[in-house]
């Protein structure tokens, strides 16, 4: 039985979840996962570490392999246990663009969200560097404007067919909704974006997304 080690209030460890429950609606997928992180610990103790030195969530273990990094757990799912294609598109192409909307979601959009994401929900009001956090959300509000204009041509990110980019991609698109509700007073209103809104309510209704996602945000409650 494949293990996932992680809270379920990381957007990282809900990408996984979200991947798995995805794929097993046709395979047999059995795994079991394991609240770690934050105030649930574990992470930090010399037996996870050797799992995964970065002490980080998620880490997924499936026969001898440990694997972490979120993008990578999710393209190993797929090609492992979704190797036709039947969840996520499996051609050349589609996979390429997906792969890079994967690396720009890690590398480009969440550093930027992360900013107001962490900024508002764990950082106490009086250690705020509200300047950070304002700046972070109008470069989340420029950076999503891409992503809708190439949703202006196409139904998911790498073409008509949801795939794993979008997993990646709904996660922050959910939190920038999610923040934007919860702290209108510090955040600058979001863009209205109609092709990536479309896209978004077609991740809605037409995937596993609701069985997974977070509908508040949950960090800002560490007792959940
Ligand atoms: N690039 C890594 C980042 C992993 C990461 O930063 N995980 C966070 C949660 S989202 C974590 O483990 N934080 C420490 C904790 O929860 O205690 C990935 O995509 O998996």
């Amino acid at each position: 039985m494949m293990r996932l080690w992680g809270r379920k209030s990381s957007i990282n460890v809900q990408k996984v979840m979200w991947c798995l429950t995805e794929l097993q609606r046709q395979e047999q997928i059995d795994y079991e996962r394991i609240d770690a992180g934050l105030h649930f610990g574990i992470n930090t103790s010399p037996e996870f570490l050797k799992l995964n030195p970065n002490g980080l969530v998620p880490t997924l273990q499936d026969g001898q392999l440990n694997l972490w990094e979120s993008n990578s757990i999710l393209r190993y799912l797929a090609r492992t246990y979704d190797a036709a294609g039947n969840f996520f598109p499996s051609d050349n192409l589609s996979q390429a663009n997906s792969d890079k909307w994967l690396d720009w979601q890690l590398s480009i959009l969440w550093p930027a969200l992360r900013l107001p994401f962490l900024g508002l929900t764990r950082v106490p009001e009086a250690e705020r560097n509200y300047a950070g956090i304002s700046k972070g959300f109008t470069d989340t509000h420029h950076y999503l404007g891409f992503l809708n204009t190439a949703l202006q041509k196409q139904a998911y990110c790498s073409g008509e067919r949801f795939n794993l980019g979008d997993i990646a991609l709904a996660l922050c698109v959910n939190r920038w909704i999610l923040l934007a509700e919860t702290f209108p007073e510090h955040l600058t209103a979001r863009p209205q974006y109609e092709y990536l809104e479309n896209w978004f309510k077609r991740i809605q209704t037409q995937t596993q997304f609701a069985t997974i996602a977070e509908t508040e945000l949950m960090a800002s409650k560490p007792q959940i």
